[in-house]
């Protein structure tokens, strides 16, 4: 029998630096801060961290911005530094896995400086650049993903670039071989340091044909993920897994099928999606429908049953914290949290943690756009306001859904700064620090980090629970996750009540029966049948016993 690879046990972790631990009181979170921190991540039990981008860089989007991919911001610390976390983590049996960050690079970057040099620079075709139209305007109407026109001038060469997230943020032209053979000799150069594998940032957009307007899932992508695993990943034993808000259950195997040598599994984010506006995306949430959600669920679970493989969040850098998104941030967060927790570890495929999670952390309230930091925030305020909207109407939507909420410092302790630093940190630490952090909840044998170790234990123990296949239960029901995973006669019951009051639930004949407690939330169960009454966000699952 074939060993499953190690990624596929594993618990992934993701970190952003800046907003980790803060080493020398600059308020800025750097690698000597995560290094100070890593037995925290041991106790947890992962098996990576996903590092969130630690290159040089102007900043413009904390890191999103590379201005040199061999060299480490000097505010996150050194090449040594780098080298030390790698070891470091090594001897706690966790790798790292970097960010890869080529779709753009950041305006700041040599290339770029000589693309805009002149025209005939090496450099300028590593760009994507166009003629002005007719009337001097842009070549299109695109509109960059944080705001404004997607093109910029340049008088000096007298044309456009492209920057599909901002100006600070040009895109990297793929066509261009010379360019593609410097991304692989550097991720080969990362490799060779010893880090196990990369994430690879909206790596959906790299195919892109800017003339037909095609941006997402373009014409050349998947050739350029081929090439790029013959250059760098065959024979490497690393992991990948590539951002993507467009890939669809249609298109995810044409990542990550086994006969594509392309990537491992892909990030993808219908579950987000799904309750944005069509048009005002994430600034005009929809209500949230747990019936669309299981289903969304159960449709990656079934597309990846045979082939590829899922990862599993609700979570990141870029999403509002999920105890406040999809559970309860107030009276019951720390069933909640749990709640979800369980519903995500318990699927198949590889679960990743934003850091804060494991205590339930909570979105922020900002109540001045002087508080927010994000890019994004920043940019599409101004733009919004502009057009009439009202400045209060775009922070109460900033504090529901914008990237601040899971950027604010990681909460260590009550103290002064919540642990998190000796200074002034870069984004003011959420109030609520002085009862979440994670001194008080590892304090606690029933707090939430106890309960993730145990769901992570769990996947690393019980091969049902990495290779189990996925059953749904209950779909039409409006306030309970229930499914199950089977392996080898073996099979786990889950039931997880979506809501802050009381749930009756009739439990189908394939959950029922009587078996072994491994997850609760609540008092224990080991029987299932008949109907039961589950608690505010009571969740639960019962190894049964063979029936
Ligand atoms: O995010 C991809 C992306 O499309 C985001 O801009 C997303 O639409 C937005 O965050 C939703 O609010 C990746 C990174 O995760 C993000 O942090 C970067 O800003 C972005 O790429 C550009 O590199
Ligand atoms: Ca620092």
């Amino acid at each position: 029998q074939q060993m499953a690879p190690w990624w596929k046990t594993a618990t992934g972790y993701q970190i952003y630096p800046r907003s980790f631990c803060d080493s020398n009181g600059d308020g800025i979170g750097d690698i000597p801060g995560i290094i100070s921190r890593l037995d925290h991540l041991r106790d947890l039990g992962i098996g990576f961290i996903w590092l969130s981008p630690v290159y040089a860089s102007p900043m413009a989007d904390n890191g999103y911005d590379i201005s040199d991919y061999r060299d480490i911001a000097p505010e996150f610390g050194t090449l040594e530094d780098f080298d030390r976390l790698v070891a470091e983590a090594k001897a706690r049996d966790i790798r790292i896995v970097m960010d890869l960050v080529v779709n753009h690079s950041s305006s700041a970057h040599d290339w770029f400086r000589a693309a805009c040099a002149s025209r005939g620079a090496p450099e300028h075709d590593f760009y994507i650049w166009r003629d002005a139209a007719p009337d001097g305007g842009p070549p299109s109407d695109h509109q960059a993903c944080f705001g404004g026109s997607a093109w910029t001038w340049v008088p000096e060469v007298e044309r456009y670039y492209l920057g599909h997230f901002s100006p600070e943020q040009p895109d990297l032209n793929w066509q261009n071989p010379e360019l593609r053979r410097e991304i692989y000799d550097m991720m080969n150069w990362w490799f060779d340091r010893g880090i196990g594998g990369f994430r690879m940032d909206v790596i959906s957009v790299i195919g892109k044909d800017v003339d037909a307007g095609v941006y997402e899932e373009g014409p050349y992508l998947h050739g350029f993920l081929q090439e790029m695993h013959r250059e760098t990943l065959a024979g490497r034993d690393v992991v990948t897994v590539g951002e993507s808000w467009s890939v669809s259950p249609e298109t995810a195997l044409s990542y990550c099928g086994r006969d594509r040598h392309e990537l491992d599994m892909v990030f993808q984010f219908n579950h987000v999606t799904a309750f944005e506006d069509e048009v005002a995306g994430k600034w005009k949430p929809k209500p949230f429908d747990l019936r669309r959600f299981k289903a969304i669920f159960a449709t990656w679970q079934g597309v990846m049953a045979e082939d590829g493989w899922n990862s599993l969040f609700l979570s990141n850098h870029d999403l509002p914290r999920q105890v406040s998104k999809y559970g309860d941030d107030g009276t019951f967060r720390v069933a909640s949290a749990k709640m979800l927790a369980t519903v995500i570890h318990l699927m198949k495929g590889t679960p990743f943690v934003y850091q804060g999670e494991e205590i339930g952390m909570t979105n922020v309230r900002f109540e001045r756009i002087d508080q927010f930091r994000d890019v994004e925030t920043l940019r599409q305020y101004t733009g919004k306001v502009a057009a009439g909207m009202a400045p209060e109407t775009f922070i109460a939507g900033a504090n529901e859904n914008g990237r601040d909420n899971a950027r604010t410092p990681m909460q260590w302790t009550a103290g002064a700064q919540a642990g998190f630093t000796d200074g002034t940190p870069w984004i003011e630490v959420n109030p609520n620090h002085r009862t979440i952090n994670v001194a008080a909840d590892r304090a606690d044998p029933d707090g939430i980090f106890a309960f993730y170790r145990n769901l992570i234990a769990l996947r690393r123990e019980r091969p049902v629970v990495v290779a189990g296949r996925y059953l749904s239960f209950a779909q039409d029901n409006p306030a309970v996750f229930a499914f199950a995973r089977d392996l080898d006669g073996e099979r786990v019951a889950v039931i997880a009540n979506f809501t802050g009051t009381p749930a009756e639930f009739d439990v189908p004949d394939g959950l029922a029966g009587a078996g072994t407690c491994l997850v609760a939330n609540h008092a224990p169960r080991s029987e299932l049948s008949g109907r039961i009454t589950l608690a505010p966000f009571e969740a639960v699952a019962v190894l049964l016993a063979a029936r």
